[in-house]
């Protein structure tokens, strides 16, 4: 059946070697300055400057992962939101959580009060949108940490319902790239095997 030009069909199944494609809204969470807008503007356009925008609000931006799955090629379309300006999770507006399908969590590396946040947005993730794949990130992995590793994963399975202790961890720094395109190709992966696209 012919396809309508530009668009993204969620679930299509492709034939004759066509990658199948979906599409995710994935949002990002953490306090102001850890550098959810620096990631962003590593994963989508290769450069580091969180003042790719100046406005208030939320910006979208878009970049498809390309995954290697059981049954083919799949082309995730990722539709990531940044909130830009009232970073305090209870005064993040529930339209910005909303159909949410995955959700990247980011703490900094160099400030161990941003990981304690972490939970208090767990929480308010959770109260809009019940269980979701999720992935966790210590930014700024380019200047000295003050967790460890095993540090996080611990305060992760103590977090909120528990239920995010096993999710994936990455260290990243939005500075020289490290990691960041492989934190957002986690969760792309995670989002392809909850909308049960991987088997
Ligand atoms: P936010 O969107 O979470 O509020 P930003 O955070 O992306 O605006 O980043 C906050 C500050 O941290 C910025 O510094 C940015 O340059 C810096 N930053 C972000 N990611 C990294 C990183 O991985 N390594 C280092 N060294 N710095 C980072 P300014 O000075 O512009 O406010
Ligand atoms: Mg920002």
């Amino acid at each position: 059946m012919a396809q309508g030009k530009g668009g993204a069909t969620r679930g299509s199944t492709g034939t004759g070697g066509k990658p199948r494609r979906v599409m995710a809204k994935l949002i990002l969470l953490g306090d102001g300055a850890v550098g959810k807008t620096s990631l962003i503007s590593q994963y989508v356009f290769s450069m580091f400057d969180p003042h790719y925008v100046e406005t208030l609000g939320t910006n979208v931006t878009a970049r498809v992962e390309k995954l290697e799955t059981p049954k083919g090629p799949l082309e995730v379309r990722l539709q990531i939101w940044d909130i830009i300006g009232q970073e305090r999770f209870d005064s993040i507006y529930t339209a910005y959580y909303q159909e949410a399908d995955g959700v990247l969590l980011v703490c900094d590396g160099t400030r161990s009060e941003t990981l304690d946040s972490l939970s208090g947005w767990l929480r308010s993730a959770e109260e809009v949108l019940g269980n979701f794949p999720a992935v966790f990130v210590v930014n700024k992995s380019d200047l000295p940490a003050t967790f460890t590793l095993e540090e996080v994963r611990q305060k992760l399975r103590g977090m909120s319902s528990g239920a995010f202790g096993e999710s994936p961890i990455f260290q990243t720094s939005a500075k020289t790239g490290d990691q960041v395109g492989d934190a957002f190709g986690s969760l792309a992966r995670s989002i392809a095997q909850k909308k049960g696209h991987l088997s």
